[in-house]
């Protein structure tokens, strides 16, 4: 017994890696090794010798067996030392530039609209591309009869057979995530929400999917003067202009009131947009002073608070901003295309840098 003990403690010892200790696990104390077969042994023994032997046999294969299972213990440590040792990487070194990714046009206008909202004190709200019908239509006043809710418009989501809940939306404005960010925040409230939406509509210059910025700001004492300022100011630093001029338009939407159009002195010179001079007109947003309803489904009293709030689409001022002639060429993947548009991945536009290179 005590040769066997040596013999196996020893192979133990010497095993280099999981698959030898394993042989040497079935070896000794299998259901075929060699413990197993002194204990049969133990039948043909007298009573005496039996009540000697047994526990002996017992102790050493419990002895054996805890043996192997702090070399396994040991042999993993070592393994997963090797490949902590073999396999480091260091990930604070520069990304390799390969010159081939550029950044989308509609990511690059995103940032520099963020850009030069964040200077004017406006933060960044997002929120869910699927959404209930109540924030899509009700809480911005409008109603289950309104055009804009007709099935051809709007994507609607499919619900289980026999739940007649009313079915969730594809956003078709990013209008719901300023009600949701007044019930989270209450007033006063000054953010954008850039984002994906969607609208059951495509042709030359719609596509299923398009990109739009809204703006909102609530205080005690806001007016339409200082939406008038904030747009200058926008049109400026993203046109890179410093005369502009601004038209409002009387208009209508169910969720501003009063509402207007905005449109953008321009000319257009060899299919050349220029901003600021010349005798043509170009409509770039849609704005108002926030409907007394809207403000009440996001929780904010309307007697005491008022806000102006715009919107405007983050594809149609990037066409105009960089000469883009076809729309539906955003969504089209072509890596020409890409490449002839897109802007360097390292430069982000900001305000001191410039905010196009
Ligand atoms: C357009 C017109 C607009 C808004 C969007 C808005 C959002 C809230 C409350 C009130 Cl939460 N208004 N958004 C207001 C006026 C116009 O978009 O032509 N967009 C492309």
């Amino acid at each position: 017994m005590e040769e066997l003990r040596a013999k196996y403690l020893d192979a133990i010892a010497q095993a280099a890696d999981e698959a030898a200790l394993e042989d040497v696990r079935i070896a000794a104390v299998g259901k075929k090794g060699e413990v197993a077969l002194k204990m049969r042994e133990l039948g043909k023994m007298s009573p005496e010798e039996r009540q000697v032997s047994g526990p002996a046999l017992n102790a050493l294969k419990d002895e054996i067996n805890s043996a192997l299972a702090a070399r396994k213990a040991a042999l993993v440590d070592a393994a997963l030392e090797e490949r902590l040792s073999s396999e480091w990487l260091d990930v604070t070194l520069p990304a390799r530039r390969r010159g081939q990714g550029s950044i989308h046009p509609v990511s690059q206008v995103t940032e520099e609209v963020t850009a030069i909202f964040a200077d004017m004190g406006f933060a960044v709200a997002e929120g869910p591309r699927i959404d209930s019908d109540w924030y899509n239509f009700d809480a911005l006043n409008i109603p289950g009869h309104h055009p804009a809710r007709a099935e051809m418009d709007t994507f609607y989501m499919h619900r289980a057979d026999g739940d007649n809940r009313p079915p969730h939306v594809l956003r078709t404005h990013t209008s719901p995530v300023q009600i949701r960010t007044m019930e989270k925040t209450g007033a006063p409230v000054r953010i954008i929400c850039p984002g994906g939406v969607y609208r059951a509509d495509y042709d030359q210059t719609h596509t299923p999917m398009f990109h739009q910025v809204e703006g909102l700001a609530v205080d005690k004492d806001i007016s339409m003067a200082n939406l008038k300022w904030t747009l200058e100011e926008f049109v400026k630093a993203f046109f890179n202009v410093d005369n502009v001029e601004l038209r409002f338009r009387a208009s209508h939407f169910p969720f501003t009131e009063p509402s207007a159009e905005v449109d953008l002195r321009c000319s257009w010179k060899d299919g050349q947009l220029r901003v600021g001079e010349g005798d043509d007109w170009m409509e770039i947003l849609g704005s108002g002073m926030v409907h007394p309803k809207v403000l009440a489904a996001g929780g904010i009293d309307p007697a005491q608070w008022q806000g102006f709030a715009f919107g405007m689409g983050i594809d149609r001022i990037a066409m105009l901003k960089y000469g883009i002639p076809d729309l539906r060429s955003f969504f089209e993947s072509d890596l020409r295309w890409l490449r002839h548009y897109g802007f360097a991945a390292l430069d982000q536009p900001t305000l001191h840098g410039g905010l196009a290179r």
